[in-house]
């Protein structure tokens, strides 16, 4: 038996028949009026789909399930470690309920149990040049792995719309179980010279990856479990998660719609921030010739790129107007954990410098720091110096929120997402 599925099927069936019955009786209501500038503005703030596993206030942050990230911390099951497992944030994302320590042990060993890189994966990967970014790797592998989808074969089978969850659960928990495999074994191809490293199975999902990337200590460990759970989600209109329900609607397979997800992750502007900042770091580090500068030297070093018509990556949002508490997690994590590291304390000017310098320019919404900001340096610290590696991590983490919202979707029998477009010469004609 798998308690998982079986909690799940009980808590999903519910809210199908919650969500049924409202649909009926208030489906005409409006949750939402739109503005020109939003549709010519990258649909900012419009409320126009349904994400169950989170929700994002501006000013607060990120809730999952209704948990902040502190909260979450204090209730999570840690295992071995003092940072909870994102297993225990799978589980409560699936089926709103925080698990127990029995809970998440039975995850883990299901995703141990699932957790061999098919033997095409490897050829796919082995054939791919080593200057090849790892996202386009980490997407071609997951893309790779499409062939073993349950849904598909289900589907050419004739499965039922009232079944479609149940095989994308299936596909979600072996991708899931795979990925780890999947990230290490890039890792460790690209940078370590195919000196590929065995599972640990006695070790959590987290660990193990930490493991089989070639880190053995328990911060680092620690650090993997926060990084995966912080990361996971970040509700349903964020270019990653918003590809992988769009593209899950077509009713194609898991594994296209998570390797579509992680293609729009690969974007600077998206999940790729995170290797950015730590270049522009190491770039600020090298035109000042010391790495421990003043703040007038960052300030002038920020001021310089924003002259140069850049971005100062790891800072602003589309939806957040506070300092991201993910942002403050790992800053905590840090500040325990790591003392007088040169690239954190950059870290730390660069909060004292940045938002008063992009305030200054008058246009930027949030002038604060995003997620990305911080992950580079505590990286760093611990000697993972691949910086273009830095995505994957993220993109680990995110496939356990996009694929057990993916779930939802499919139990809650959300059809093919079609929004309506329209041109300039139709706004034109029946707006101005
Ligand atoms: N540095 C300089 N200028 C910035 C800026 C920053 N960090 N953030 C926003 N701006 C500028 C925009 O480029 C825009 O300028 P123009 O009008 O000249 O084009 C103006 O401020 C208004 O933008 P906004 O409404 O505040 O921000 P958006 O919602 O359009 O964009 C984001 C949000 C994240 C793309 C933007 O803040 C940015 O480019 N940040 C740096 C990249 C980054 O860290 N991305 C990771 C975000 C987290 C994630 O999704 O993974």
């Amino acid at each position: 038996m798998d308690p998982l599925k079986e909690l799940f099927k009980d808590v999903a069936l519910d809210r199908f028949q919650e969500v049924r019955a409202m649909l009926k009786e208030h489906g005409d209501k409006k949750i939402d009026e739109v503005k020109l500038s939003q549709a010519y503005g990258g649909m900012r703030g419009i409320k126009s789909m349904i994400w169950e596993t989170s929700n994002l206030d501006p000013v607060e942050g990120i809730r999952f399930r209704g948990y902040t990230i502190p909260e979450l911390q204090k209730l999570l099951p840690t295992g071995k470690g003092n940072e909870p497992l994102p297993e225990g944030l799978f589980w409560l994302m699936l089926t709103g309920k925080i698990p127990n320590a029995t809970n998440v042990d039975w995850l883990t060993n299901e995703w141990h149990n699932r957790g061999e890189l098919p033997k095409q994966t490897r050829k796919v990967l082995q054939a791919m040049p080593d200057t090849t970014h790892p996202m386009t790797l980490f997407s071609m592998g997951i893309t790779s792995m499409a062939e073993d989808s349950v849904f598909v074969k289900r589907y050419a089978e004739g499965m039922r719309k009232s079944e479609y969850w149940d095989a994308y659960y299936e596909d979600s928990m072996t991708l899931i179980a795979r990925l780890p495999y999947l990230a290490a074994h890039i890792y460790r191809k690209l940078f370590k010279k195919g000196q590929y490293i065995d599972p640990d199975k006695r070790l959590d999902w987290a660990s193990n990856f930490a493991h089989m990337l070639g880190y053995k200590s328990a911060d680092f460990q620690d650090l993997m479990r926060m990084y995966l759970t912080i990361h996971a989600d970040h509700e349903g209109g964020n270019a990653s998660a918003h590809t992988v329900h769009l593209v899950g609607s077509t009713l194609s397979n898991p594994y296209l719609a998570l390797a579509a997800g992680m293609n729009a992750l690969a974007g600077p502007l998206h999940g790729r921030a995170n290797q950015e900042v730590i270049e522009w770091i190491f770039n600020m580090v090298g035109y000042l010739g010391t790495d421990t500068p003043t703040e007038a030297q960052v300030r002038s070093f920020v001021e310089k790129t924003i002259e140069s018509g850049r971005v100062i990556p790891g800072y602003g949002h589309a939806v957040l107007r506070r300092p991201d508490p993910r942002f403050t997690a790992q800053q905590k994590f840090a500040e325990k954990y790591i003392k007088d590291d040169n690239i954190v304390n950059i870290v730390k000017q660069l909060f004292n410098v940045v938002p008063d310098v992009l305030k200054g320019l008058g246009k930027v919404k949030n002038p604060w720091p995003n997620v990305d900001a911080h992950s580079g340096a505590i990286l760093v610290h611990y000697g993972l110096n691949e910086y273009s590696y830095y995505t994957v991590l993220f993109g680990v983490s995110r496939a356990l929120g996009v694929l057990a919202a993916g779930t939802w979707s499919r139990a809650l029998g959300m059809p093919l997402e079609r929004p309506k477009s329209l041109t300039t010469e139709w706004v034109k004609e029946n707006i101005l």
